[in-house]
């Protein structure tokens, strides 16, 4: 039963937690709570933004309320290399979306090109066996967006649209075999229990390839760093596709369909889609002649542990780490430069928890003298893949990954 392997906080037990998330979230949903009228200021224009709390979170960085578009602040990262459930990130595109769900009457649906349709309740996912894990980061393709120079149009997210979880479900390719693949499959499209509040707006539905599918890391995630998904984050089922970005990351999946063509429902084509060259750029204010499906993150690192404008002490050692994440080759190296990026030297990297984590990386900094730097990291993976120094542009805003810049003073 899925109370067995997903524990639930201490003293809340499942009917109790349920209530809390739903009734809360009817009110709290229509009108977040302001945290004691805080505000962050992200460095770019029009980077001022509510904190405010939800049900299940901490205080987020407010980017839209209808639907809710909550960003980590960056110092979380700085917490650990998991992002706990209370402040990750927060991202849907339609406005009404699921505060109440009971888990005992919840089915997903398994449909079209299949031999024998299903409805699975989660105890008969359960019952599949064959439970996994995996730690996964889960970063939307906007991730940093407001840093793009000249501007794009949509959500102006600083870098918190990201975070890292460890996910326990069951494999889609066990599910996907329960209703038996008919031949002649060549795509899996999933659907969520979220809305549009005008029958005009397109469903959220996004498709995979049904080899991706079928390799058994794509799941159906049930629980979150052991325990259950909040409700913003796709309670009481989402998909997981290790290394993809958050867009096919479907919450509170109700339907999943195996269809015979290439699913061209809006979400996937025009939305999230990049220029279809290697860098999946363009020279900035050019339209891409063709575009693709937006798939694999880019690879990135941060710098964690010191924020642009702080001062630090001159000749006196200063301990620096950081993140670094890729689309599943793995990191094997990230390099950290304090003098812009003419010298660069090794770092050492933190535990690895699997090549879809952020990876955690340290080393220590003597400022020789009084006087301004400009610190970087830069990250490697296992490929030899590594980032650019000159930031990639594409008119969505998508896949940013340039080598970012702290500046500090040390005195
Ligand atoms: N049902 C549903 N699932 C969804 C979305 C949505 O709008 N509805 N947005 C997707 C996008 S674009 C992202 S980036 C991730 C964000 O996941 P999170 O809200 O758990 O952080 O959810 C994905 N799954
Ligand atoms: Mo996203």
């Amino acid at each position: 039963m899925i109370d067995q392997t997903n524990p639930q906080p201490a003293g809340l037990d499942r009917r109790h937690f349920l209530k809390t998330a739903g009734v809360l979230a009817a009110s709290a949903m229509a009108s977040p709570k302001t945290w004691a009228g805080e505000m962050v200021s992200l460095p770019f224009e029009n980077g001022a933004r509510e904190l405010v709390t939800y049900p299940q979170k901490r205080p987020l960085l407010l980017l839209t309320a209808r639907p809710p578009q909550l960003e980590t602040p960056f110092s979380v990262f700085n917490e650990g290399v998991i992002t706990p459930n209370d402040a990750f990130f927060v991202r849907y595109h339609l406005s009404d979306i699921p505060t109440r769900i009971d888990p005992s009457s919840y089915r997903v649906r398994i449909r079209g090109a299949v031999n024998t349709p299903r409805e699975l309740s989660l105890a008969d996912l359960e019952a599949l066996g064959d439970p996994m894990d995996v730690v996964a980061v889960n970063q939307c393709s906007g991730n940093s967006r407001g840093f793009f120079s000249p501007r794009v149009p949509g959500g102006q997210l600083g870098h918190g649209a990201m975070g890292n979880a460890k996910w326990t479900g069951v494999p889609l390719k066990r599910v996907l075999e329960k209703a038996g693949v008919a031949a002649g499959a060549r795509q899996v499209t999933f659907d969520g229990l979220d809305r549009g509040v005008v029958a005009a707006t397109p469903d959220f539905v996004k498709a995979l390839d049904i080899d991706h599918a079928l390799d058994g890391e794509v799941m159906l995630a049930y629980a979150m760093n052991g325990a259950d998904i909040p409700m913003l984050n796709g309670y009481p089922l989402r998909l997981v596709v290790p290394g993809y970005y958050g867009t096919y990351w479907v919450k509170h999946v109700s339907d999943i369909t195996v269809v015979d063509s290439i699913y061209a429902g809006f979400w996937m084509n025009p939305a999230y889609r990049v220029p279809d060259n290697p860098s999946r750029s363009v020279n900035p204010g050019e339209a891409p002649k063709k575009t693709v499906p937006i798939t694999r993150f880019s690879i990135r690192s941060f710098i964690t542990s010191l924020a642009d404008g702080v001062q630090v002490r001159a000749g006196r050692e200063t301990a620096v780490r950081g993140i670094a994440f890729d689309g599943g080759q793995g990191i094997r190296e990230v390099q950290f430069s304090s003098d812009g990026g003419r010298t660069w030297r090794g770092t050492t990297l933190g535990q690895d928890l699997g090549r879809y984590s952020f990876r955690e990386w340290k080393t220590a900094f003597t400022p020789s003298a009084a006087g301004k730097f400009e610190l970087m990291a830069r990250a490697f993976n296992r490929a030899g893949e590594s980032q650019p120094l000159e930031p990639l542009w594409n008119p969505a805003g998508y896949m940013r990954n340039v080598v970012e810049k702290v500046n500090i003073t040390a005195a």
